[in-house]
């Protein structure tokens, strides 16, 4: 049995017809419109996901892969649909390649575990950036002092892009594992894998993308990138919290060990030992969030009735008034790259003399919400010698209109704190 695709017809981008699928976007923070600027945080979900998720719970919700009951069977075919929709998505080879999980975090940790701890030896070089955020240097960090493996950055430069030059000196014979981000959520750099991935590759290294960021706002595919690995979370991509994949390939996966053990992974159980179920079994254990794959498998149905292409080029066009706009505000300073092309829809900045956590509380007086803080990158806010920015980030559903709310509040910040 299959989900109906709930109709989504907004060709061409239709701005206004998309934020009616948000009524979250209607919500008043005091008396003002919320001007929902979080983005890269979590995005916000379509009608057309909420429907669907209560409609699971409401009409099929059972546990999968154990019943022989309708309603055990329905949730399994559901589950197993919203993993071809994923796979579809991400342009995949098989549906098998994609690995629930609840997060990006948690796929990055299932790769340091599954694969770091088989395949890697002390000495072996594990190369990242500057630029990642801690989901993608913790594991490591950990793994290296497990295992010894050297742990190694391609540096950032001032504005926020990576330094290539140094990156070829980085990636040797003997590095094993790229992992980098596709973009950054504190900066909004979009990194050049199309240069990065060939360097790794000639020495036979694997590679790993933290998709968190370019999967939601970039059109991805697996086959064209020439990766291995690509983490993801559904919540920035308008589906449910809790819930995210690992795509990976198909022979990596099945060479790989399991991450955690217990029920739905194991294909025998003894006393003594047990063996592993086939891959994507292999790495689910237990009760999985069936209501969340389906919601993530209508979030990418949504995305993909836009299609990626137009939801990039919206993107694209408000960050760049977004960076002409916000440039114009006196004290405001922006950090990363200085075109929209070059970044994501992400903009990091300070106003001088104003704490950036007083430049969000202040701007969540006029409805608009920002992110402040180090934005778990601190090796970039250490970079910048700065302790934090505020951010603002963008979605499909952004206008115009809302970047110049987020301006118009910000020079009355500057003027409430006398900076200008
Ligand atoms: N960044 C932000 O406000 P999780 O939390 O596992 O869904 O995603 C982790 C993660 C990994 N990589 C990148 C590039 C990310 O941006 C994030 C999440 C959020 O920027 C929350 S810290």
């Amino acid at each position: 049995m299959t989900i109906t695709t709930p109709e989504v017809d907004h060709q061409p981008f239709d701005i206004e017809r998309i934020r009616r699928d948000f009524p979250i976007l209607k919500r008043e923070i005091g008396d003002r419109q919320l001007v929902y600027l979080d983005n890269a945080a979590t995005s916000q979900r379509p009608v057309q996901v909420l429907a669907e998720m209560t409609r699971f719970y409401r009409d099929h919700n059972a546990n999968i892969h154990r019943g022989v009951h309708t309603l055990s069977v329905e949730a399994t075919d559901l589950y197993e649909e919203a993993r071809r929709k994923i796979a579809r998505f991400v342009n995949a080879r098989r549906a098998e390649e994609i690995i629930f999980t609840r997060n990006t975090t948690e796929s990055i940790n299932l790769v340091a575990h599954g694969w770091g701890r088989k395949f890697l030896e002390a000495g072996d070089e594990v190369v990242i950036s500057e630029i990642e955020h801690h989901s993608n240097i913790v594991p490591w960090q950990m793994l290296r002092d497990e295992r010894g493996i050297v742990l190694k950055y391609i540096p950032m430069q001032p504005d926020g892009t990576l330094d290539l030059e140094a990156a070829r000196n980085i990636i040797g014979p003997k590095t094993k594992l790229l992992a980098i981000t596709a973009m950054s959520n504190a900066l909004g750099t979009i990194v050049p894998l199309d240069v990065l991935v060939p360097m790794a590759k000639e020495h036979g290294a694997k590679v790993l993308v933290d998709g968190a960021q370019s999967v939601p706002h970039l059109p991805v595919d697996v086959q064209a990138l020439d990766v291995d690995f690509l983490a993801f979370s559904a919540h920035k991509m308008l589906g449910p919290t809790g819930m995210g994949a690992l795509w990976a390939r198909y022979e990596i996966l099945d060479a790989m060990n399991p991450f955690m053990g217990g029920g739905d992974m194991i294909l025998t159980v003894t006393m003594e030992r047990s063996t592993w179920a086939d891959v994507p079994a292999k790495f689910e254990a237990g009760t999985p969030n069936v209501g969340g794959a389906v919601g993530f498998g209508v979030a990418v149905d949504y995305l993909s009735a836009l299609g990626m292409d137009a939801v990039r080029a919206h993107e694209v066009e408000l960050t760049d008034y977004a960076l002409r706009r916000l440039g114009d505000v006196p004290g405001v300073t922006i950090f990363g790259p200085p075109s929209a092309e070059e970044r994501g829809g992400v903009i990091s900045f300070e106003l001088e003399g104003v704490h950036p956590h007083d430049v969000g509380q202040v701007l969540d007086t006029h409805g608009v919400a920002v992110r402040t803080g180090h934005h778990c990158a601190q090796p970039v806010m250490a970079a910048l010698t700065v302790p934090a920015t505020a951010r603002a980030s963008f979605y499909l559903y952004n206008t115009p209109e809302e970047v110049d709310r987020l301006a118009v509040a910000l020079e009355e910040v500057a003027r409430f704190f006398g900076g200008a």
